[in-house]
């Protein structure tokens, strides 16, 4: 099991649009997820400056390779791509955390 974390970033004001989002998110994005070893995904927002930080553990960090490629990934980020900081491919822009304590 590997824990991966990362952060992202909303647009001011989508707030309470990007948890609606989440709150309804796609069933078919769960099971993607799921069936690619990820669990106990957390998004946390920090509200001073709009990151969003995401946590969560996979099986491997190899399995998160391919869900670019995805067709209900891609799906999913064009629909997220009005409210959150995001690439010309609608993915969002994403920068990789380290590490540096962990308490199991
Ligand atoms: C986020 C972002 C991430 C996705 C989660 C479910 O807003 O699009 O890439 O994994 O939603």
């Amino acid at each position: 099991m590997q824990r991966v974390a990362f952060k992202m970033k909303l647009f001011p004001g989508k707030e309470a649009e990007y948890k609606k989002r989440h709150d309804e998110i796609w069933p078919e994005l769960s099971t993607l997820l799921k069936e690619n070893g990820i669990s106990q995904y957390s998004i946390f927002l920090d509200e001073e400056t709009n990151a969003l930080f995401g946590v969560l553990n996979v099986i491997d960090s190899k399995n998160l390779d391919d869900l670019p490629q995805n067709e209900v990934m891609q799906r999913w980020w064009k629909y997220m791509a009005d409210i959150m900081e995001s690439n010309a491919d609608h993915s969002p822009v994403s920068i990789p955390l380290s590490e540096v304590f962990y308490l199991p």
